[in-house]
């Protein structure tokens, strides 16, 4: 019978298989993790799991392991239960790592253990909470402001003691402490938003606030909520990274995470509560985390976006297979260079033009398969983060957008392409955007049917002529959004 991955099985694997550097059993647990998929298992995990064996022989500062919190789907704790927490990463570039992770010592699954969450949450020992639910996992307006009318918070607000959203546990959390003198725990956003604490702090301390007044109060003076950057290229676990991991460890994992050996979390300095020693670990402290997020969130993620909706309309599968497409790659470099770059404020110290061709090369790396069609998701959410700001500041400036209106446009014909294959989109607005897309018919009027979803396009974007000019330009470029039409369209800007 193949042995499955679990302390028991830890001193089996072979010496190339690096493990925890420290004592699991003497870290109590520090931090409280919302939404551990893969991209937290790959990130803030690994940084702590760094800082552990950093502090192994400091008794004070050695209390960090982790409680993983699902929101909504048990996947996560089955898997990892029976393993007590740990996974396999293994990091794929010129030369491929395999390292076992141990800074997750509680998998929860809040529908299932409420009580056990808000007990955690309440814990003097619990100091931080970290999140990573997407952009949509927030239940923030298109101004970034609370969504009082989203369903989530609507119920929270009514039954604020079992929660569903985060912000709904945040604050139930924060409730209790306050109640019993408790110091409040840094609450940090560990998602692809622009200005991310900010927005989260504010949406918190406004839902706060409607539950009672003087908690809103207590939770906009005491509580941290330090806005980050977070950065590394993480596709989804598939069976070949399954397979790879017993043939390379010999055992069995329920759930590996895979991602690409580059890696950064910048963090503005602002703990109300301590934190682990992740500034020996690589992570970087600053002040001013805004200019990191925004390079970032503009130079990666959009440009991330721009291959999804073209290259998926063209029939390329992954980034790098769109990076060897000579019209797609040529195409994605003008839009990073020419259009986004003078948009972005380089942090200090930075060569952004260094940034963005570090950027292309990790988009190029061979040893990783990151499909397009997971960048495709919740395009509705991720696009005016990634490139709305950009034709903003470009059409203030009175400069030409018709690349980046090229990438829009290029999303609803993915979109309608769904609609009429009936292949379904994931997006929390999927109802109303495959409504749309049946609706389509091919001529101007479809940019105008798009336009007019106002929780994604703000009025002032909207109603710009010259954005809604750029689009039905790029949109009719498209043609009928086959491979031929999008790689002309590609060629031609
Ligand atoms: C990607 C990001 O799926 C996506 O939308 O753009 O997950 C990206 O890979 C990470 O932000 C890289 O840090």
């Amino acid at each position: 019978m193949t042995p499955h991955l679990s302390p028991d099985t830890l001193p089996t694997l072979p010496q190339t298989v690096a493990r925890p550097g420290y004592d699991r059993a003497v870290c109590g647990i520090g931090i409280v993790h919302f939404g551990p998929g893969a991209f937290h298992r790959a990130h803030q995990a690994v940084y702590t799991d760094d800082a552990l064996a950093l502090e192994a022989n400091n008794p004070e500062n050695r209390d960090w392991t982790i409680s993983a919190v699902s929101l909504k789907s048990p996947g996560v704790r089955d898997a990892l239960v029976p393993q007590d927490g740990l996974y396999t990463l293994v990091t794929l570039d010129r030369t491929i790592g395999h390292r076992v992770i141990g800074s997750i010592r509680e998998v929860l699954c809040a529908p299932e253990a409420q009580d056990q969450v808000l007990n955690r949450l309440a814990d003097p020992a619990t100091r931080i909470v970290t999140i990573t639910v997407t952009e949509k996992g927030y239940c923030l307006t298109a101004a970034g402001e609370l969504d009082t009318s989203h369903p989530d918070i609507v119920h929270d607000l009514a039954h604020p003691e079992t929660p569903i959203s985060v912000i709904g546990y945040v604050v139930a959390g924060l409730r209790r402490r306050r109640a019993v003198g408790l110091p409040p725990y840094t609450v940090i956003s560990c998602d692809n938003m622009t200005d991310n604490g900010r927005r989260l702090g504010r949406a918190t301390a406004q839902y706060a606030a409607a539950l009672d007044a003087d908690l809103g109060a207590w939770v906009r003076e005491y509580v941290a909520f330090p806005s980050t950057m977070v950065d590394s290229i993480t596709p989804a676990t598939d069976d070949a990274l399954r397979q790879r991991v017993l043939d390379v460890t010999g055992v069995a994992d329920a759930w590996p995470i895979q991602r690409e050996a580059f890696t950064q979390w910048v963090i503005e300095d602002r703990f109300c509560n301590g934190r682990p020693a992740w500034d020996k670990a690589g992570v970087i402290l600053t002040s001013d985390v805004g200019a990191f997020g925004l390079a970032k969130l503009r130079l990666l993620n959009g440009p991330h976006s721009a291959l999804a909706y073209l290259g998926g309309l063209a029939g390329v599968e992954t980034v790098a297979d769109a990076m060897t497409t000579p019209e797609l790659a040529g195409f994605l470099e003008r839009l990073m260079l020419q259009d986004v770059l003078p948009t972005v404020m380089p942090p200090a110290g930075y060569d952004l033009a260094r940034y963005a061709g570090q950027i292309l090369e990790r988009f190029r790396n061979p040893a990783i398969r990151h499909l397009l069609a997971q960048i495709a998701w919740d395009g509705s959410q991720k696009l005016p983060y990634r490139l709305f700001g950009v034709i903003e500041e470009r059409l203030a400036q009175g400069l030409s957008i018709s690349r980046p209106a090229l990438v829009v446009a290029s999303w609803m014909h993915f979109v309608r392409r769904r609609a009429t294959e009936g292949a379904g989109l994931t997006d929390p607005l999927a109802p109303t955007l495959l409504d749309i897309g049946a609706r389509c018919d091919g001529t101007r009027a479809d940019v105008d049917r798009f336009l007019a979803l106002e929780v994604m396009f703000a009025p002032a974007l909207a109603t710009d002529t010259r954005f809604r000019a750029a689009l039905t330009d790029a949109y009719a470029r498209l043609g009928d959004g086959g491979r031929d039409a999008v790689l002309a369209a590609v060629a031609a800007l």
